[in-house]
């Protein structure tokens, strides 16, 4: 399969015009966690989906058979830093749900060391977000979320959970660990839907 370039449309070129509002460019790869990185070995880290009366988990070698895609895409952080044109190894949401019954509208996406966030369950399907556990050809580091994080490009990057566990699918809308302090429900980098009210 060719790469996944998630430019809607818009041809990604690294010019103003794919720099969201009141962002810089950085070709750094700024680390932002709160609290510690949590050690998580693969052999004992597992991905699971909770939906009422079913749960489906992987274990990661089980994670690894399954398909997976490679995607080029650019990132914002709610601090105004963009990164253009990173590479990324994953597997897509919807191969994740392939086997799950529930049509629930919302997600709460859940990690190793605590972390939530929350995410409409239509911008995680058709193509819009992945398990990611290959950044720049190589094994994701453990301070970028490694063994595997939450990629959705396409809202602010607290929405990437890092050190990803699971996704617990909802009926309402939960505000995760940022969206509970101060962080937009949402979080559009177009819209500069950085905080609550904005
Ligand atoms: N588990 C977890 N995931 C997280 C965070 C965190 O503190 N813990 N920070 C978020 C924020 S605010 C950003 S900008 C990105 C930063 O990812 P990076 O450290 O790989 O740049 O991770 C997001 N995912
Ligand atoms: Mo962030």
């Amino acid at each position: 399969m060719g790469i996944i370039n998630t430019g809607f449309g818009r041809r990604r070129r690294e010019s103003s015009e794919n720099l969201p509002p009141g962002q810089f460019v950085t070709s750094d790869f700024p680390v932002l966690s709160y609290g510690p990185t949590p050690e998580v070995s693969t052999d004992e880290w597992e991905f699971e989906i909770r939906a009422p009366g079913q749960t489906l988990r992987w274990s990661w070698e089980e994670f690894l058979a399954l398909p997976a895609e490679d995607i080029e895409t650019d990132i914002h952080c709610v601090t105004h830093w963009s990164k253009f044109g990173t590479h990324w190894r994953g597997v897509a949401i919807d191969t994740l749900m392939e086997d799950v019954e529930a049509d629930l509208p919302y997600a709460t996406a859940y990690s190793y060391g605590g972390y939530t966030t929350n995410v409409p369950m239509e911008d995680l399907l058709d193509g819009k977000a992945w398990v990611a556990y290959e950044f720049e050809g190589e094994p994701l580091e453990a301070e970028h979320g490694g063994p595997a994080r939450l990629l959705v490009p396409h809202l602010y990057f607290w929405k990437s959970a890092k050190w990803v566990r699971g996704l617990r699918l909802e009926e309402t809308e939960e505000p995760g660990f940022w969206e509970t302090n101060g962080y937009h429900l949402y979080g559009d980098p177009w819209r500069e839907q950085r905080y609550w009210g904005s």
